[in-house]
């Protein structure tokens, strides 16, 4: 048995946690932002001061890896990943992510510091952009699924600027993005430790959450084309007013989402209007849509109905609309055996678990595509996250991380 050292990581977490801070407490590292990469500066700088041996793949994968048990065991062999991300939503919070990339890293550094000779390599992985500020859960879908140059030069972020320039002027290149992907034999088996970002733990009085599967993740933009015009000289009835109808697409979101069924979800979390003056009639309203549902069909018939009531709205109002999604991101069941392995470790340490689905996206779901994945969750206080309320109790983090700890131990020694 190795035990974490949960006083550093506490340290580490409340440190990486004043990286990128805003007025209101929150924190803001959009991926390859400056303060993502001061935060990946810190992160890699932990890592060599404990010895640690950081990669950085093709699309900003940080890999790390330990030289001295790897001289203990075959490196050639599929290695054990464990990881997160360290990007997070604008005006976010500090354990999304950062709980489970800096718990992976006390890990890996717990094996290093013990000489532990185990029966394959381990890796810790910081995932780049999870929160898809370019595109969703990018970083794992690069080594998954792959993405052409041509759909990387797409790539568009939330402040409007393309990923190839964002990326390239933070040193990287798009021919490696686009070469990331991984070829067969890398990954034994994958175990992410994250916060529950939802209320059930908490309410429940449950230690452990044993993650059962991830939902499908649908994303994109809806455009309503209209006509600018003098807010002031255009009678109302001479308007093609294209923010009035995305008013009436974004009041009709709900039904949508229940037509879909009652595990589905529909966030419309940015609105641009365009040109955006005051006093002029919006010309085009871009609305940014997040939907998901537990199961590849239910996110395609939830998709089919977002886009109809999309064209349905606008033929209404008079005007075009166009609809521009990205591939949905498949629901990913997670391996029973990895999930036994995770209950196990926390009833081995008196620790309360259940079996509980999840409603967030994670990197996980796409790595569950290569090799056997779990995932363990901690409980969030007031089941907040993506805000700067976000927060989850030292004893959960420590729990948390020595389940991850003894969980990766059984995968490396299987
Ligand atoms: O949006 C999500 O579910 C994740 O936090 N990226
Ligand atoms: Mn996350
Ligand atoms: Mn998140
Ligand atoms: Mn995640």
């Amino acid at each position: 048995m190795i035990t974490v050292d949960a006083q550093r990581l506490k340290k580490d977490l409340i440190d990486l946690g004043s990286i990128g801070r805003t007025p209101s407490g929150g924190l803001s590292r959009t991926s390859f932002s400056a303060e993502d990469l001061k935060a990946r500066e810190w992160f890699t700088d932990r890592c060599t001061e404990a010895g640690l041996k950081v990669e950085t793949d093709g699309i900003g994968n940080l890999i790390v890896s330990s030289p001295r048990a790897d001289a203990l065991t075959d490196p050639s062999l599929p290695a054990v990943w464990s990881g997160s991300h360290i990007d997070t939503v604008p005006d976010g919070g500090a354990f999304d992510g950062a709980l489970g990339s800096i718990a992976a890293l006390e890990c890996l550094r717990r094996i290093h510091e013990t000489g532990a000779a185990l029966n394959r390599p381990v890796r810790c992985v910081v995932y780049a952009d999870e929160e898809g500020n370019y595109a969703s859960l990018l970083g794992s879908r690069a080594l998954t699924r792959g993405f052409s140059r041509a759909e990387l030069e797409t790539l568009t972020g939330r402040d409007g600027d393309r990923f190839a320039d964002t990326f390239t002027a933070a040193g990287g290149d798009l021919d490696a993005a686009a070469a990331a992907k991984l070829p067969d034999g890398i990954v034994d088996s994958s175990v992410e430790l994250h916060i529950e970002q939802g209320p059930v733990l908490e309410e429940r009085g449950i230690d452990i959450g044993v993650v059962t599967g991830i939902v499908a993740l649908g994303s994109g933009t809806v455009t309503f084309h209209g006509r600018a015009d003098h807010a002031g000289t255009t009678p109302m009835n001479a308007r093609q007013d294209a923010g009035v109808a995305a008013g009436a697409f974004l009041a009709s979101l709900p039904e949508v989402a229940a037509r879909a069924g009652e595990r589905a979800v529909v966030t419309a979390g940015m609105v641009t209007f365009i040109p955006g003056g005051a006093n002029v009639v919006p010309e085009a309203a871009r609305v940014t849509l997040d939907f998901r549902e537990p199961t590849a069909d239910g996110v395609a018939v939830l998709e089919a109905l977002l886009i109809a009531q999309a064209h349905e709205i606008a033929a209404a109002h008079g005007l075009e609309c166009t609809v521009d999604f990205a591939p949905t991101v498949p629901p990913a069941p997670l391996d029973e055996g990895v999930q036994a392995i995770i209950a196990d470790a926390a009833s081995a340490r008196g620790l309360s678990h259940m079996p509980i689905p999840s409603g967030a996206g994670h990197d996980s779901q796409n790595i569950a595509t290569i090799a056997p994945t779990g995932m363990i969750f901690v409980p969030s206080v007031g089941g907040r996250s993506h805000c700067p309320q976000e927060n989850t109790r030292w004893d959960d983090v420590a729990r948390g991380a020595q389940v991850l700890m003894d969980t990766i131990l059984a995968l490396a020694n299987r």
